[in-house]
């Protein structure tokens, strides 16, 4: 499957989740390009959009990042639908849950049905912290050491880009080469996907981990969207219904055509 280039690429389904604006680690160039790039009949926000909790050690919201809601006010002005599912980091917005903010609609989770009829539910994800079972005290440790790495990548890759290089993620390394992360993030998936079960879905899509990922569990399937923070992945549900994961390519190497996707396996 090649990127969308030219014009407007038409999509059934976009999911977007764990953007994090207003943290400088947010990538909102390669965003606002995606946003640009495709038009969507409907749009998920499937939590941490705006990080709220970032707020707290300082005020950090540069024009790219008003400008990426500006977009997808913009696209529900136009008749886009667009859903928010908030997250841990924008908590406070679940306030707001079941009502209707600037043409949005605000739920706590909801269920998506593909074309094929097949339903997900559509959750942020921090719901399953719990069947990760590492403790408040390791989960905090967890926390603060995620966001010494991201620090270090951020600062890395803007050494990298002046030599040229293109985005490497460190937090991504670090995570593959660690086992106990691994089997945390499977007890994760398996807690997703169960849940889903449950409720006789045929799957979920969720975000939080940080994770891109479409896999099947037990024959649901378990869908991660990634973030705009290492990844800048996004889930697309393309006009035939096809599920695929995108990772959207720096604007200044647009030329090079590297969508990375990760097709459903059969
Ligand atoms: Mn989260």
């Amino acid at each position: 499957m090649n990127p969308p280039s030219g014009p407007l690429q038409p999509v059934r389904t976009v999911f977007l989740s764990d953007i994090h604006l207003g943290t400088r680690e947010c990538q909102a160039e390669r965003l606002l390009d995606f946003l640009d790039s495709v038009q969507a009949d409907c749009i998920y926000l499937v939590g941490d959009i705006i990080d709220l909790w970032a707020f707290k050690g300082g005020f950090y919201w540069p024009p790219t990042h008003a400008a990426v809601l500006r977009a997808i006010l913009a696209k529900a002005r136009t008749g886009t639908r667009i859903v928010y599912v908030p997250g841990n980091h924008d908590e406070s917005c679940r306030d707001f849950c079941s009502q209707m903010l600037a043409g949005i609609e605000v739920r706590r989770e909801c269920v998506h049905e593909l074309r094929d009829g097949r339903r997900l539910l559509v959750a942020h994800g921090d719901e399953f912290d719990g069947a990760v079972k590492c403790g408040r005290v390791m989960a905090l440790l967890g926390t603060q050491l995620y966001d010494l790495f991201l620090r270090w990548g951020y600062r890395l890759n803007r050494i990298r880009r002046v030599f040229g290089l293109g985005h490497w993620s460190l937090v991504t390394w670090l995570k593959s080469r660690v086992g106990n992360v691994r089997r945390h993030v499977e007890r994760f998936e398996r807690a997703a996907a169960s849940e889903a079960a449950r409720r006789g879905l045929d799957g979920i899509v969720c975000g939080h981990i940080h994770r891109p990922a479409m896999t099947v569990y037990d024959g649901v399937l378990y869908c991660n969207d990634g973030d705009w923070v290492e990844h800048a992945t996004t889930l697309v549900e393309d006009m035939h219904g096809e599920l695929r994961l995108w990772m959207w390519p720096e604007p200044a190497i647009r030329s090079q055509p590297v969508v990375s996707t990760w097709r459903q396996a059969a």
